[in-house]
C-alpha cells in the first residue's frame, strides 16, 4: 500500500488554487485547528509525510535503546542501573505507541521494519554516535532527551490525532529522562577532577550531534514548508535548534561545563544565543549510512528481526488456526 502512494511534495507548499475541493476542505479543517482521525479523508501526500515522520520517529526510539542499553550492565550503582533500565524500557514503549499511530495510516509495523532494514526509512542521526563512558549516559539524557522534548512538546498539538495523543505520554516520560541525565551530569561535574573531565568530554562529543537532531538548516529542509502547512510540524528546524541552545547553555553554565563553541555569545537584539552551526557535511554523511555506528545499529536491528522470526511465524500460525476453527464452527 505504502509504495502506491504519491511522491512527496518536495520543498514547496501546495497552493490553495492548485487544491481539489476535497484538499481545500481538508486544509480548512487543519487551519481551524481540528484533529484529523485515521478514518477521515486525507490527501495522499499528508498520509505519506506522516508515515515517513512517525515511522522514522518510532525507529529512532527503538534504535535509540542501543547506545544506552549498552551501559545497563555497567551502571555504577544499583539505583543508577534501575533508573537506566526503566528509561530504556520507556523508549521501547514510545516506539510501540508510534508504530501503532503509524499503523492507523495503512502501513504495517512489519513493512516499516523492513523499510528500516533495507535503508528506505531513516532513524535519528544521533544514535549513530558511540556511548564511550558513563558520562555519556548523562549527556544522552540531558542533551538528546532535551532535544527530543524540545521537538516533541509542540507535536502534542500536531494535526493527526493518534500522533498528537501518543506525544502527550511520550513527553511526560521524556521529561523524567532529561532530568535523570542532568542528575548524572551534576553528580559527575561535582565529583573528582577525573569525573568532571569525563562530563566535559561527553558534552564535547554530544553537543553538535544534538544540534543535528533538529534536522538540516531551514534553507535545506525539504519537508518543513508543507509539513508546517499541514501542522505535521509546528516549528521549523532552526527555530527549535535556537530554543534548545537558549535553554541548554545556562544549564551547562550551572554545571560548570563549557559548551564546545568559541563563537557562542548572547545576542541582546534577538534575545537568544549566536552559535556555530554543526558540520552539515558530517550530518548528511551520517544520514546516508556512513556515521560511526550506522553499520552496528542496523546489524543489531537485523539480528533482532531475524531472531524474532519464529515468534512472528508462531503468532501467524496461531491466528490462522483460530480462524480455521471459527470457520469450521459456522
Ligand atoms: N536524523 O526536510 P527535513 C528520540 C532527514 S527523539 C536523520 O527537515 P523533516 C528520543 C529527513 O528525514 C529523535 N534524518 O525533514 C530518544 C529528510 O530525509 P527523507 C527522533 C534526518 O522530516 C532519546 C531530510 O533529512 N525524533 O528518539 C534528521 O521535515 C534518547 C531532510 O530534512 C523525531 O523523529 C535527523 N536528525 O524534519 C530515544 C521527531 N533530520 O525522510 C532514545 C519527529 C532530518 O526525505 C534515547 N520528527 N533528517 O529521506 C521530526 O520532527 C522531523 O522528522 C525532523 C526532520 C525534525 C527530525
Amino acid at each position: 500500500m505504502y509504495a502506491q502512494m504519491v511522491k512527496s511534495t518536495g520543498k514547496g507548499v501546495i497552493l490553495r488554487e492548485e487544491m481539489s475541493p476535497e484538499e481545500r476542505a481538508f486544509q480548512d479543517r487543519i487551519d481551524a485547528g481540528e484533529k484529523i482521525e485515521p478514518k477521515d479523508w486525507m490527501p495522499a501526500g499528508y498520509r505519506k509525510t506522516l508515515i515517513r515522520q512517525i515511522g522514522q520517529h518510532a525507529h529512532s526510539e527503538i534504535v535509540g535503546q542501543l547506545p544506552e542499553g549498552n551501559w545497563i550492565t555497567r551502571a555504577p550503582t544499583l539505583e543508577r542501573k534501575a533508573i537506566l533500565l526503566a528509561k530504556v524500557q520507556d523508549e521501547a514503549g514510545h516506539g510501540l505507541y508510534l508504530y501503532c499511530a503509524a499503523e492507523t495510516l495503512g502501513i504495517s509495523r512489519d513493512e516499516m521494519t523492513e523499510m528500516l532494514l533495507d535503508g528506505r526509512m531513516k532513524y535519528s542521526s544521533i544514535f549513530n554516535y558511540p556511548t564511550l563512558t558513563w558520562a555519556d549516559m548523562g549527556a544522552v539524557g540531558w542533551l538528546v532527551d532535551g532535544a527530543a522534548i524540545m521537538n516533541q512538546v509542540p507535536l502534542q498539538r500536531t494535526s493527526f490525532g493518534p500522533y498528537a495523543r501518543a506525544m502527550i505520554r511520550i513527553c511526560k516520560e521524556e521529561s523524567f529522562h532529561q532530568r535523570q541525565g542532568f542528575d548524572i551530569m551534576m553528580t559527575m561535574a561535582r565529583g573528582t577532577d577525573a569525573q568532571r573531565a569525563m562530563a566535559q568530554d561527553a558534552l564535547n562529543r554530544f553537543w553538535y550531534p544534538s544540534l543535528m537532531m533538529f534536522g538540516p538548516s531551514d534553507k535545506d529542509s525539504v519537508h518543513s514548508a508543507q509539513s508546517m502547512a499541514w501542522r505535521i510540524k509546528m516549528n521549523t528546524n532552526d527555530e527549535l535548534r535556537q530554543k534548545f541552545v537558549d535553554q541548554t547553555v545556562p544549564q551547562a553554565e550551572y554545571l560548570g561545563l563549557t559548551v564546545p563553541d568559541d563563537s557562542l555569545s548572547w545576542n541582546e537584539d534577538k534575545g537568544g544565543y549566536d552559535f556555530a552551526e554543526p558540520d552539515w557535511d558530517e550530518f548528511f554523511e551520517v544520514i546516508s549510512g556512513n556515521g560511526p555506528c550506522n553499520a552496528d545499529r542496523l546489524a543489531a536491528r537485523t539480528k533482532a528481526w531475524d531472531d524474532g522470526a519464529w515468534v512472528r511465524e508462531g503468532l501467524l500460525a496461531h491466528a490462522e488456526k483460530k480462524r480455521a476453527r471459527e470457520r469450521a464452527a459456522q
